[in-house]
């Protein structure tokens, strides 16, 4: 057994993250740029975001991950050489700052963001109910006391506005969007707001599968797949919805590690176990779109 588990290998606190981000901008000039919330590196791209849910620790570490391993693996791996070559990649490692910092240091259960209610005394709005896609029907709840407060308004969230935002200036070339989350272990696709087919179903759900089948070939785990609303359940104003809309046909969310022995509480242990059966899950999505 190994002594000592290596950064990666650990969760980290909001203000190491920001530290780990300069520092892997000092160390990679011309590859990596920190623009605004987001980092970016490297024609079509691909967007991921990760901790939009501030109790999904293993969301945050796999962002971090996938950085330090395409940092690492560049003409080293074909694959991550491969997508690079061929892919600006736009990641926010932290979406929901303000929930994480306060599942560090007041609870760590906490979901939403911390934005104060003009109506309840009441915090925090469900950011994945926030999006302009069939936003606040069944699924979300207008009760700021909820886990899944959709809030006043679509994209009343300075979080959400500013990834709509974002997408919006740059959907010409963005290609593939994938939202991170835990736990439950599935690739699900449009829709989670509606019931309805997306017209590339069927594309979709072969991509989630050859993703899955890769999953289960190299670290013999099992993740579902399928459209958010038959897989789990009816979820409107989530964002994967929203950039599925924009135009941006291969939106993805992942649920990581695992399936409910430790739920949202997942050992760092498992960090990196969890983090490449992901990874795989993104090469073969990216790889897939990149070969069209
Ligand atoms: N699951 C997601 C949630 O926001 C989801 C499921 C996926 C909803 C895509 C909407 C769109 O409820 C978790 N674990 O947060
Ligand atoms: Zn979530």
């Amino acid at each position: 057994p190994r002594s000592s588990s290596t950064f990666y290998e650990r969760y980290h606190s909001l203000e190491d993250i920001y530290e780990w981000i300069n520092r892997t901008l000092q160390d990679n000039p011309g590859t990596v740029k920190v623009i605004l919330i987001v980092i970016i590196y490297y024609k079509k791209a691909m967007w991921i975001d990760c901790g939009i849910h501030a109790r999904e620790w293993i969301s945050p570490a796999f962002c971090l991950w996938f950085v330090k391993n395409s940092l690492s693996f560049y003409k080293q791996n074909q694959d991550i050489t491969k997508i690079l070559d061929n892919m600006d990649v736009y990641i926010l490692p932290v979406l929901n700052p303000d929930g994480y910092k306060y599942t560090w240091t007041m609870d760590r259960m906490w979901r939403k963001n911390r934005s104060v209610s003009k109506t309840s005394a009441c915090i925090g709005v469900d950011l994945n109910r926030n999006f302009d896609a069939n936003w606040c029907t069944e699924g979300a709840s207008s009760e700021p006391c909820t886990e899944i407060y959709c809030g006043a308004f679509p994209e009343s969230e300075s979080e959400s506005q500013a990834v709509a935002d974002f997408l919006r200036s740059h959907k010409d070339s963005v290609q593939i969007y994938l939202s991170i989350h835990s736990y439950s272990q599935m690739l699900l696709f449009p829709y989670s707001c509606s019931l309805n087919e997306v017209e590339n179903h069927r594309e979709l759900l072969e991509m989630a599968q050859e993703a899955a089948q890769n999953i289960r070939r190299y670290y013999r785990n099992t993740y579902k797949y399928g459209s958010g609303a038959k897989t789990i359940y009816l979820a409107p104003g989530g964002s994967d919805d929203w950039a599925y809309n924009l135009g941006i046909k291969y939106s993805f969310t992942f649920e990581l590690q695992d399936r409910g022995q430790y739920g949202f509480l997942l050992p760092p242990s498992h960090i990196s176990r969890a983090c490449n059966e992901a990874l795989t899950a993104v090469k073969t999505i990216a790889l897939k779109v990149i070969e069209k």
